[in-house]
Formats: C-alpha cells, structure tokens, sequence
C-alpha cells in the first residue's frame, strides 16, 4: 500500500540493530540463522555490515570473541532463540573468563506469547546473567538501538567481557517511526573507560623500582587489551626490567629483544625482589600466587578491582589501564637521581644464563628425527616457521601445551589461546576472525585432534569466505592430555577408556572441503608441507601423526590442576 506523504519514516527493530553495530565501527556479524532473527540480516544489507554464516554457534560465539581480540572493537553473534543460544553458551563463557568484549544477540519469542510455550522459548536471560557483564531483554522496538549502545558500554565496565540481549520476535519484526527510535550515534553515546591509576601507588611503585635489584615484570592479557605494547616496552627498556609474557601478552616484546624471557621464569620469580604481574590474575595459571618468592616485593596492576589481591597479599595494588600506569610509573622512576636500571646487568645475565641452558636442554628434542613425530619437533617446526605477519593460534591439550613452551609469536596480538576457561574448539573460530579481519595477516592454528573435532566443520566456513589459513592437527588419536592423568592414576591398563579417537585422515577432510591438505609421517616433511599449505592459498590441514606415548613436561605434572 503506497505511504501518505506525510505518513512518518518507520525503522524495524532488525534495522536497529544494524545501526547500532554499525554505531560501534562493527563491519561484521558471526551467526547461524533462525526465523527470529532473521530482519537483524535485512538490516545488516542496509549498513553494509558482512553476515558470515557459520554451521554451529559456538563458533560464531567464538569468532566474535576473536574478532575483539584482534581488532580492539567489540564482536558480535547473533543466533536464534532456544538451542541456537544454548549452543552459544561456551563461547560467551569462554569471552567471559578471557575478558573479551563481545555482544551476543539471540532471538526470543514474541513478548506477545510470553510463556505460552512458544518455539525455542527459555529464559536465556538467567541463563546467560551469570556469565556476561550485562544480559537483558529488549522490552519494546524504539528502545532496540538504545539497548544494544547500552550492553557495549557494559562491555567496557573494568575488565572487559561479553553481554547478551534476547530480542522478542514481535520487538525484532515491528516498526515504529524513526523519530521516536533512540538511535546513538556513534562517538556519541559512550566515553573513554580508561583509568591511570591512584599517583600516590605509581610514586610508591617508581620507590619499589629504584630500590630493586632483580626486578622482573609478567606482562599479561590486558596489555594487549589495553594496547599498552609499546608502553611496556619502554618501561622494560627505561629502567631495564626482565620481562616474562603470557596470553594475549605473548609477543610484546619479539623474541631476541634482550629484555624477553620466556624460560627463566620460575627461577625470576623464586629470586626476584620485586615482581610485578600486570593484566593477568593469579589463576591456575600462576599456581595462585603461591609460586612467588616469599621475600619479594609484589606488584599487582589490572583492570578489575575485583582481580587485584585476589588469592594471595600484594605489598601494591593499582587499578587502571596497563599502559598509562606503565608509562607514568617508568615517567616516576626514570626522573629520580638512579634509576637503577644500570644495576641490573648482572641480574640480567643471571637470567639469561638460565634462559640458554634450558633452550638447550630441549633442544635435541626439538630436533628429533624420531617417528612417530615427537610433539616437539612439530611445535619447533611451527616457531621456525611463523613470520612477523603470522597469527598463532592453540587449541588442544597436550599437543598445544608443547607449544607454549616453545612457540613464540614475533609481533604483539599475534598469539591467541582460549584463556582461562581452556575451551577446546576456539580455533577455527579464532582463525576465520582473525583472517577476516586482518587480510594482510597470516593465520596458523594448530590443533590437537580433539580440539579439531568439537567445531572442525566450519572449516567449510572458511572455504566459502575464501579465507585461507594453516591448519595444522597434531594427531595422536586421543584426547592425550586426559589419558595421561588417567593412565597416571589408574594404571596404563585402565588408561584407555574415554579418551581414545579413531586415526582420522583431516587432510583428506580438508580436501573434500574444497581446502588444501596433506598429512605427514616424517618429521623432515613438516616444513615442506607448512611451505606448500602457505602457497596454496587455502584454507588447509595439515595432518601430522604425532606419538601418542609421549607428554609435554606440564600435563605429566598436572600443573593446571595444583
Ligand atoms: C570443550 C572441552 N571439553 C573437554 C575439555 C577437557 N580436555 C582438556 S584437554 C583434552 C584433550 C584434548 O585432546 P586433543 O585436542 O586431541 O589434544 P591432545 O591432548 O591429544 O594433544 C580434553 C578433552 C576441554 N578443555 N574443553
Ligand atoms: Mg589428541
């Protein structure tokens, strides 16, 4: 029916939705379609944003929580109401621990049938309340912009993390007139969240600096999220402090930089005089706090009040953004008569010392010729072959836990893990995030075989998207890293029960995917096959036999469970 001409312009809540992405800088959604979601497309085609459709939402999950790693803009998923958002549970968990900004949007049944028992109806809200920094419900259409503004800010709160908005049916589909819609605009509707920290803790940290003779600092997740590289590499470099990474901090400082370490670390944190953990809680990961020198002095800097002392005392704690804390307390310090920085040579060399004689205790297995592959010679392998320009990504048990050891990205954000939840699965996620939103990057995943199979058909994904990567599965038929402890506990002869995976052919799967693959036996064939995975320009596996007897030093002590 032709429009009066004074009759209002009218906006649906699907084409509100879009605005408000695109109100973020967001050029991209993640989803799996159903009918309650579907005007949320329409708008998208308006705004110009990409719909990358995936085949289980878990990944779309999992590559907007990528995608926020890599671009420093929130992601976002959109899946349909009822099994579509159960399925996007994990990976809003997984955001959530990892403290990554992400907004997940699920359908919900129209307000109109409000506990009638519609299709796919659940109370997502409390579901998702536990697990987000803001979950709700969008009550009515004018309100849809305003809403989904209102769960980035949450995003922003402290530590970054994800939110979540189930949006009615009947909320989704209807119109209203544009001029009763709150539409933010975008640089409009929400500030800097940015903190420098209290200046009386940086002048008593710039104190503890001066007066340390064996210093060392941890630079974790947040000081990618904070984009605090180069912040923390003047500070290490001003005033001549080790520095040892983890996480998304992988890759601060380029492996080589006389300031890196990344094998000494036990040692520097069982003889330093002050330890300075920025961005990373004391988790499992850090043995909770326990593992430091009971005489040093700690240093504790993050995002979240709520991180800072938590699981063990702190003698400084400074809440706010990594980088403004590290550039004024290396401000503080370097503008008192000594530093210190000069002092610290020889600590320096201490580590060093200790950093050689560990490289070189593995390195003849890094070189094995031994078939079945040893693990290690696979992930040398992989560090010798990364660039500058290659993202890594791990995701597996055992296989990526070698990795940690010896991998080591060369450029900062260019190490992407699941992060504490330990998520098997992010990694196709990760790899289409991280290659649609940075072309001009190379992505290399590597896989344990388990991991692979959670969410490996959206490998399809990536042929479709034409989004090439490396793929490479360290295959050893089993969900290792579990059977080793079972195996350990129970003897070898009870060691095999639920945990044993056929010997799958995932370069044959690639293949019929329409991507590259090949699989390898001999260790000498690895760095060809990376060679030919990276020129063919596809997405691709490699499928390297690795030997199932064989377990990386930190699953066969259990560490992540002490
Ligand atoms: C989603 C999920 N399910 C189960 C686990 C428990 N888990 C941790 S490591 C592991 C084995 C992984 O096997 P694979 O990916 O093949 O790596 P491998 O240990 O064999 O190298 C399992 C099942 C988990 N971390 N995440
Ligand atoms: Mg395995």
């Amino acid at each position: 029916m032709p429009q009066a001409a004074d009759a209002p312009e009218m906006i649906s809540g699907g084409h509100l939705v879009a605005k408000a992405l695109k109100a973020e800088g967001i050029d991209v959604i993640f989803t799996l379609c159903g009918g309650h979601i579907i005007d949320i497309y329409d708008g998208c085609v308006d705004e110009g944003i990409e719909v990358i459709d995936v085949r289980h939402e878990q990944v779309a999950a999992h590559a907007a929580d990528g995608y926020a790693r890599i671009t420093g803009k929130p992601g976002c998923a959109v899946v349909t109401a009822g099994p579509g958002t159960t399925d996007a549970v994990t990976g809003v968990a997984n955001a959530f621990r990892a403290e990554s900004p992400m907004l997940l949007i699920g359908g919900q049944g129209a307000l109109s049938q409000h506990k009638m028992g519609s299709l796919q109806d659940l109370p997502h809200v409390d579901m998702m309340t536990s697990i987000t920094k803001f979950a709700a419900t969008v009550p009515g259409t004018e309100r849809v912009a305003d809403i989904v503004s209102m769960a980035f800010r949450e995003c922003y709160n402290g530590a970054p993390g994800p939110s979540f908005l189930e949006i009615p049916r009947d909320v989704l589909d209807a119109s209203v007139p544009v001029a009763k819609a709150r539409i933010p605009e975008a640089g409009r509707y929400r500030a800097s969240t940015r903190q420098a920290g209290d200046p009386e803790a940086i002048e008593r940290l710039a104190d503890l600096l001066v007066h340390s003779e064996k210093p060392c600092v941890l630079l974790g997740s947040q000081v990618w999220t904070c984009r605090a590289t180069d912040d923390a590499i003047d500070f290490v470099r001003a005033l001549n402090v080790p520095a040892y990474m983890n996480g998304s901090g992988r890759g601060t400082l380029p492996p080589g930089d006389p300031h890196h370490f990344q094998l000494s670390r036990r040692y520097a944190f069982t003889e330093a005089d002050l330890i300075i953990i920025v961005g990373t809680p004391f988790d499992f990961r850090m043995g909770y706090g326990k593992r430091l020198s009971k005489s040093a002095s700690v240093v504790q800097i993050d995002l979240d009040y709520r991180t800072v002392g938590k699981n063990r005392d702190i003698d400084l704690g400074i809440v706010g953004d990594a980088g403004l804390i590290l550039s004024a307390a290396a401000q503080a310090a370097s503008g008192r008569v000594d530093s210190g920085a000069a002092r610290r040579k020889e600590w320096l060399e201490e580590l060093r010392a200790v950093e050689i004689k560990a490289y070189e205790n593995r390195l003849s297995r890094q070189l094995s010729g031994a078939q079945p592959i040893d693990p290690y010679r696979l992930v040398h392998e992989i560090n010798e072959f990364l660039t500058e320009d290659t993202i890594y990504i791990g995701d597996g048990g055992d296989i990526v836990t070698f990795s940690g050891q010896v991998v080591q990205p060369k450029s900062p954000g260019h190490w992407m893990d699941p992060g504490p939840l330990g998520t098997l699965g992010v990694g196709v996620a990760f790899a289409m995030a991280a290659k649609y939103a940075r072309p001009d990057k190379e992505v290399l995943c590597l896989f344990g075989d388990g991991a692979f199979s959670l969410t490996g058909w959206d490998f399809e994904t990536m042929v479709r998207f034409d989004l090439p990567f490396i793929g490479v599965i360290g295959n050893n038929s089993s969900m290792n890293q579990i059977r080793y402890g079972q195996a350990a506990k129970y003897g070898a002869a009870r060691g095999r029960v639920g945990n044993t995976l056929g010997d799958v052919r995932y370069d044959e799967f690639a293949r019929m995917l329409g991507g590259y693959g090949e699989e390898v036996r001999d260790p000498a064939d690895i760095r060809p096959a990376l060679e030919r995975a990276r020129e063919s320009g596809k997405p691709a596996l490699i499928n390297v036999w690795v030997d199932p007897e064989v377990y990386a030093p930190g699953t066969m002590n259990q560490t992540m469970y002490k």
